[in-house]
């Protein structure tokens, strides 16, 4: 394997500081990660600053996958400055894992101390119907793939031996539950995905203590805690899992599930945000 040309830290500080020259705003505070479904979130978390492409700033692909979004939007709610990205790259596109976590690397090197990583992801948990929001307690990382494999972290970056007790902070889940008390919480799967699993393998996730699976959010959450933020995960149950109904998996069920669910995402993600 050739050693990458550009460091992903580096490339992460310059595509911060295009941020910053294009956004006009030096530093950002918080950013919000729109999964599948979840991009016209975008248009009511807060008051916007700039929009600024994604395929603008350097090291970022444009998002191909439907339900994503080329953009990254500055807004502010109250005094707090939001980077909210409207798209992210899975490493089933082909992506290594250094560009899957570019967001993040990038809104860490902005400034933001908080991430909330959202997504789409099959449930297997019978209480949880389709349009169930879920806060993710704790991961399974079965990609195969991490973000801190690879050359070790320049010297001014913590070691890649990061502690993931907690990934996902037990505080901002109680902050979700101030807004949304009936939230319930779940360990999420992340597998490297493309197609949809097999009920065999929806029964070895269940076996192994998974209560939903999705492509994405493993990684950044691991490179989020690497870099020092506080993560929050919110799941919206966009499919029942292979074998758990009759029904067939469509992208476009998935898309129409999250688009019902919009409004009670932004009102939990502006609460949230409005509680840092
Ligand atoms: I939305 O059922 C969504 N994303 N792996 N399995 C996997 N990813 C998903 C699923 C699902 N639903």
């Amino acid at each position: 394997m050739d050693a990458p040309t550009v460091d992903p830290y580096e490339l992460a500080a310059t595509a911060a500081a295009e941020l910053a020259r294009r956004s006009g705003l030096v530093r950002h505070d918080a950013a919000v990660v729109l999964g599948s479904g979840w991009a016209a979130a975008a248009d009511q978390l807060g008051d916007l600053v700039a929009d600024t492409e994604l395929g603008d700033l350097p090291g970022f692909p444009v998002p191909t996958v439907a339900g994503h979004r080329n953009l990254a939007r500055s807004v502010t709610i109250g005094s707090l400055r939001v980077l909210v990205l409207g798209g992210r790259a899975h490493l089933f596109e082909g992506y290594p894992a250094d560009t899957v976590v570019h967001g993040v690397r990038t809104a860490l090197a902005a400034g933001c101390r908080t991430v909330i990583l959202t997504n789409a992801a099959g449930g297997f948990n019978s209480d949880w119907p389709v349009g169930q929001p879920v806060l993710i307690r704790d991961q399974l990382n079965l990609t195969g793939a991490s973000p801190v494999v690879g050359p070790p972290p320049p010297a001014n970056e913590p070691s890649r031996f990061v502690d993931l007790t907690e990934v996902y902070s037990v505080r901002l889940r109680e902050i979700a539950r101030q807004v949304d008390p009936t939230l319930p919480e779940g360990v999420y799967a992340g597998v490297l995905g493309g197609a949809y699993e097999t009920p065999a393998e929806i029964r070895m996730l269940q076996a192994i203590g998974a209560e939903l699976v999705g492509m994405s959010t493993v990684l950044e959450a691991i490179a989020a805690r690497h870099l020092g933020a506080e993560v929050l995960g919110v799941a919206l149950i966009t499919n029942a899992a292979a074998g758990m109904s009759d029904e067939p998996l469509k992208h476009s069920d998935v898309l129409d599930a999250a688009r019902d669910a919009t409004p009670r995402m932004v009102a939990l993600l502006r609460g949230v945000l409005e509680r840092l």
